[in-house]
């Protein structure tokens, strides 16, 4: 049968692609004629290491088609995007619109999986959706299952072929059929669930990861003041053998990670304290490293150069969603505009939006960044920032985020 890949960003490109790389007929669409356009010519409008060749292997070979319409398919893949709104809950209307789509295309037993991490009832909202536009057809004509996406940015096209599947069902058929095609590419086990039940664990699983690294900025900010190195404190406390604390770094960044808490607390506002904490304790951790800079730049005399290393929101790649350091770097241009602010990020090739329309901004090289700076600051764990010799950061005044220099 035919796949339908709805949404062609971060999760749909690389599902797509390994579908159709295993001999699947893929067709993928995106609303963005510039994305079709890239990857009909076997081109990925972003960095993510491997999927090229898979990717140009795929449409070279026929099975891989894009476009800017709903395709008719036998089974659908919905990969759009879920923001937050302002009030901290989940922006369904990308899920709608590829509902409204699907909706127009189906005879009946076609499977459609969700793979947007959504807010508990989502998926249920969506099959409502479907069938409130199509009258003709009931609950039992079509078969919705919600397939989390947890693959890692930056590891992909390895996780996404053998990481587990939490599979889940709004009904048992349902979660078997989504079985059936996962199983295309997946080498990893399949966890069959109802779809409630799936949502949430993704949404706990980086609510996990959100609490462990609050926990860990919490530390940093606490040995700061108390003149301990956080970096050697957790190290020390992990080789406890139940301990495993994550690492503090300028805050918490990603579309994911940042976002997906949100969700949980919007569901149970009541209940989620904990989760809701850690939230604001990772979102607080930007303005902290904030103040540092600004006491190093007071302390640096009139007109300090300020080199600020890495603007996306994690090592190795060049997303800046939610970026803690995108967000550093605006703030300070901001709020120090007596301050040369150098910018270096190796993996975008002009600067970023937000930080366009700054006299004061301006995007360097590493080393031209190092030359000319009186204070640096580390603020992704980028591999070209590891090689940086400690004889180049003598004499200036060095704010390491994540302990890479340590
Ligand atoms: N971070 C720290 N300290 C750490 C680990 C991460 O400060 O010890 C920061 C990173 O710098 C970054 C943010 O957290 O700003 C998130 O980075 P990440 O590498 O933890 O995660 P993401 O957002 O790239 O991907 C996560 C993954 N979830 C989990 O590991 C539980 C991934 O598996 C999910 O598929 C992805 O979210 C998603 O799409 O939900």
């Amino acid at each position: 049968g035919i796949v339908g890949v709805i949404g062609l960003g971060y999760i749909g490109l690389p599902t797509a692609a390994i579908l159709a790389d295993h001999g699947v007929r893929t067709i993928g669409m995106d609303v963005s004629e510039r994305n079709v356009a890239a990857v009909n010519n076997g081109e990925v409008p972003f960095v993510e290491p491997g999927l090229r060749e898979v990717l140009e292997r795929a449409v070279n070979s026929g099975t891989l088609t894009a476009t800017t319409q709903t395709p008719t398919a036998d089974a659908y893949i919905v990969a759009v995007p879920t923001p937050f709104t302002d009030t901290h809950s989940a922006d369904l209307s990308y899920i709608e619109a590829a509902a409204d789509g699907i909706a127009t295309k189906l005879t009946g037993g076609e499977l459609i999986i969700l793979e947007s991490t959504s807010p508990p009832g989502a998926t249920e909202h969506m099959a409502a959706r479907i069938l409130s536009a199509r009258p003709d057809l009931t609950a039992e004509d079509i078969l919705v299952a919600h397939c989390p996406e947890r693959v890692l940015p930056g590891k992909i096209m390895d996780e996404m072929i053998t990481n587990d599947r939490i599979i889940g069902g709004l009904t048992r058929r349902a979660a078997e059929a989504a079985r059936d095609l996962y199983s295309a590419f997946c080498t990893g086990e399949f966890l069959l669930t109802d779809a409630r039940t799936a949502e949430m664990a993704k949404l706990t699983e980086n609510s996990f990861r959100d609490v462990n690294i609050a926990f860990a900025n919490e530390l940093s900010v606490i040995s700061h003041k108390l003149g301990i190195d956080v970096w050697e404190l957790i190290e020390l406390a992990n080789h406890h053998p139940r301990v495993n604390i994550l690492q503090p770094g300028p805050g918490v960044g990603g579309h994911c990670i940042a976002v997906d808490p949100w969700f949980i607390v919007d569901a149970a506002p009541e209940q989620a304290n904990l989760i809701r904490t850690a939230r604001q304790t990772n979102d607080a951790k930007p303005e902290w490293v904030l103040g540092r800079i600004e006491q190093a730049l007071e302390a640096a005399g009139e007109n300090p150069t300020v080199a600020l290393l890495g603007l996306a929101f994690k090592a190795n790649i060049d997303d800046l969603r939610e970026s803690p350091s995108l967000r550093i770097a605006e703030k300070l241009a901001q709020r120090a505009p007596g301050a040369e602010i150098l910018a270096v990020e190796p993996h975008v090739e002009e600067l970023p939006r937000a930080l366009q329309g700054f006299s004061n901004v301006a995007l360097t090289s590493l080393d031209a960044a190092l030359a000319q700076a009186d204070v640096v600051v580390l603020l992704v764990d980028h591999d070209d920032f590891k090689r940086v010799a400690p004889e180049v950061l003598a004499g200036k005044t060095v704010i390491d985020t994540r302990g890479t220099w340590r």
